[in-house]
């Protein structure tokens, strides 16, 4: 383990630009439960009746309800040291660190870190579904358009923000080193991500306790939570 995180450490430290995929994982440890671990949402819940269209057109009062239920947990959490060590690595970087995170929880963002692309969208906020006005109340019809009201997330089927992907994109072709946290890399296309910056020439870690589907194209793997790793690897020497 020491090895491996000399070596990422190292490679961080010498990066122009740097890329950092972020799934659920990174606020496990915070307390927000993941996608598809065995206590994660998908043992509980129903991905086709909750996080599609199709389901929420059939009951839109149960998907509010479990989005107004998420958003409560989310309020009562607080960033962990993953977060933090990502957010004090752009403060000390700058621009150069980009965050591609398919979270919609925004705890980067309380954290500190700002250059963040939020490609499933974000829990916070609700979009009208005709319009795509974009409100903070808990509307159910636009009072622009008469649209429904929905949270601001993507679900499956949808199309990701195009200009926010094609941002995420471009970090991910221009950087040196791209590290991939805490996602099961499932889910495409953010899942593809790290093939582009591989592609593109970049040294791609993952950093994930368990084996991901991404694992056999890691060039470098740190078996660890990222609120232990993270902190480890992005030492203010970095
Ligand atoms: C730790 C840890 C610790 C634990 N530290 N780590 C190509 C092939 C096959 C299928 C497709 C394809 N392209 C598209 C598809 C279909 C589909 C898809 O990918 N399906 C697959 C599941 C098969 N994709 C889509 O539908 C996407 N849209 C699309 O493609 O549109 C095309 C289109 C174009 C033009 C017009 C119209 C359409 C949309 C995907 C949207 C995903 N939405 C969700 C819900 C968001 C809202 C919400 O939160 O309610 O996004 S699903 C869910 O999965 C959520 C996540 O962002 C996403 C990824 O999950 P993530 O983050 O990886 O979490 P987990 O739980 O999977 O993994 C957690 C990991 O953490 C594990 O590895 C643990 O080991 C680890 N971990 N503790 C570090 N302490």
């Amino acid at each position: 383990m020491t090895d491996v995180l000399d070596i990422v450490r190292d490679l961080v430290a010498q990066a122009s630009s740097i890329a950092v995929l972020t799934g659920a994982g990174v606020s496990a440890e915070s307390g927000v439960a993941t996608f598809r671990d065995p206590d994660g949402l998908w043992a509980r819940f129903s991905p086709r009746e909750l996080a599609s269209m199709d389901g929420f057109l059939a009951n839109p009062e149960r998907v509010r309800e479990w989005y107004d239920y998420r958003r409560q947990i989310i309020a009562s959490v607080e960033p962990n040291d993953g977060h933090r060590a990502l957010a004090a690595l752009e403060r000390r970087r700058g621009s150069s660190v980009t965050i591609v995170t398919q979270n919609v929880d925004r705890l980067h963002q309380r954290a500190g870190s700002v250059n963040v692309l939020e490609v499933h969208g974000n829990i916070i906020e609700n979009r009208c579904n005709d319009c795509g006005r974009i409100c903070l109340t808990d509307d159910i019809t636009c009072t622009h358009c008469g649209g429904m009201m929905r949270p601001n997330v993507v679900w499956f089927g949808e199309e990701l923000p195009r200009d926010v992907f094609a941002r995420a994109e471009q970090a991910c072709r221009e950087c040196d080193v791209m590290l991939v946290v805490g996602t099961s890399a499932e889910v495409y296309p953010a899942a593809g991500l790290p093939a582009t910056a591989a592609n593109y020439g970049a040294v791609v870690v993952e950093i994930n306790p368990n084996p991901t589907a991404l694992s056999h194209q890691a060039h470098h793997i740190v078996r660890a939570p990222s609120a232990v790793a993270l902190p480890q690897i992005l030492k203010e020497t970095t």
